[in-house]
């Protein structure tokens, strides 16, 4: 039908464009331009009368948008889901769920019952393994509520040069909101774990894209250190509501401020292992970069990639948008978020100079350990003309964030680079 539809636009407009026409049609390029912004062909685009112009471009954006998001997250992928926020969107102090970027591996699964859903605690290094309905992790242990930072080690990765494979996300894949359940330390000492224990891994229930059910999709984790700090929790609620489905309803693990691949979805159960776990993504090059830098391009042997753990220092500038014109005054109110991964941040900086002189801003604390810090300024700027507002973190332990794309490594992970927004002052 499509395609027959397509034949007559073009025979008709043939015909038009060799002086047949008895009306003054729609022009040919001026239709196929506007087929190609709808992604779809005008079916009676030759009945389309001159000087009528097509009002469909209203709903340009409405097939991408993914049911309870925010229609302008950037869709990297659709299957599996993949789509990060632009920085403006950012801005609120706790990210709101419909602007939380989403990055599923494979399939989430769906009709889940609460009821009957179940964790199981198991691995070589529990006494014995134990198994809990929701209803028991809410009712046996302290409830803790942290607003925890969790950012894809990918983020930034489309920046790399030579490119790594993968989403080519921009900043985009981060978000700080607020994670209630139990603290993961009060579960395992429930349990009772064993000396020996190293690493503790997940498992959820979202389906291989092979449609293979005997695979796991991704099932990564964290050493025993970082699993019983204070802030290492299995949440059932985001932002003081059921997760959404996807973001791991019913039940996640969260460990903020380390790569967001360790915050397991449609959590069923917890691996407490003797050894480094080694589930699907956490061996060969995933979630690995080189342990010595090594030059753009390179190819690194699996034995020389070492497990990314804390995130480094990081910011973004979510006030204003990029883009933005100032009219008729040269001071400007710029805004936003500051994470460093395990540490705090200590400083933040701006510069509209590209970098040749910098100003401090306001920083505030974290709400809590792990969630990201606020920062703000007001930048004057001399005169008209184009700028650029660079914003840059240092964190407690004095590392800095590069101007420049950090380190290349082969998977593209840990892009820390400044943020940059451009302002035209009229
Ligand atoms: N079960 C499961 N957990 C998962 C994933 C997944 O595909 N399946 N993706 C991981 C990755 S790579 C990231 S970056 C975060 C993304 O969390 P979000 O989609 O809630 O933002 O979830 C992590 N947890
Ligand atoms: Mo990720």
């Amino acid at each position: 039908m499509r395609e027959k539809g397509e034949d007559s636009v073009d025979r008709r407009l043939k015909s038009g464009s060799s002086g047949h026409s008895r009306r003054g049609f729609i022009q040919k390029t001026a239709l196929a331009t506007f087929g190609a912004l709808l992604g779809t062909p005008v079916v009676f685009g030759r009945f389309l009368p001159k000087g009528i112009i097509p009002i469909g471009l209203d709903f340009l954006g409405d097939p991408l948008v993914i049911s309870g998001k925010h229609k302008e997250l950037l869709i990297l992928n659709d299957r599996p889901i993949n789509a990060e926020t632009p920085p403006h969107l950012l801005d609120d102090l706790v990210t709101p769920a419909d602007k939380l970027f989403v990055r599923n591996n494979g399939n989430p699964p769906h009709s889940i019952d609460e009821e009957i859903w179940t964790l199981t605690v198991d691995g070589e290094s529990v006494k014995t393994p134990k198994t809990y309905t929701l209803a028991e992790l809410k009712s046996r242990f302290e409830e803790v509520t942290y607003q925890l930072t969790i950012e894809c080690g990918g983020n930034g990765r489309s920046e790399f040069n030579p490119p790594a494979k993968g989403n080519q996300w921009g900043n985009g894949a981060v978000g700080c909101p607020s994670w209630t359940g139990v603290k993961l330390k009060d579960v395992l000492n429930d349990v009772g774990i064993k000396e020996n224990a190293v690493y503790v891994g997940y498992y959820g229930v979202d389906t291989h894209l092979s449609g293979d059910t005997s695979k796991v999709v991704i099932s990564r984790g964290v050493p025993i250190k970082k699993a019983m700090e204070n802030e290492s929790i299995i949440a059932w609620k985001m932002n003081g509501e059921n997760i959404p489905n996807l973001h791991g309803f019913p039940l996640r693990v969260v460990f903020g401020g380390w790569p967001a691949s360790t915050s397991g979805k449609w959590l069923t159960r917890l691996s407490v292992r003797n050894k480094e776990h080694d589930g699907p993504k956490m061996g060969g090059q995933s979630y690995r970069v080189p342990c010595k830098p090594v030059a753009p391009g390179s190819e690194v042997p699996d034995n020389e990639m070492c497990i990314v753990e804390s995130m480094p220092v990081k910011s973004l500038i979510t006030y204003p948008k990029t883009g933005g014109i100032l009219k008729s005054r040269r001071s400007l109110e710029v805004r936003g978020h500051a994470w460093a991964g395990d540490v705090e941040v200590a400083v933040m900086h701006v510069s509209i100079d590209f970098g040749q002189t910098w100003q401090k801003a306001a920083l505030e604390k974290p709400v809590n350990r792990l969630a990201w810090q606020h920062w703000s300024t007001t930048v004057n700027f001399p005169e008209s003309g184009y700028y650029e507002v660079w914003a840059k973190a240092t964190d407690a332990t004095g590392k800095a964030q590069p101007m420049v794309v950090p380190d290349w490594n082969p998977k593209g992970y840990l892009n820390n680079a400044c943020h940059r927004i451009a302002i035209k002052v009229l």
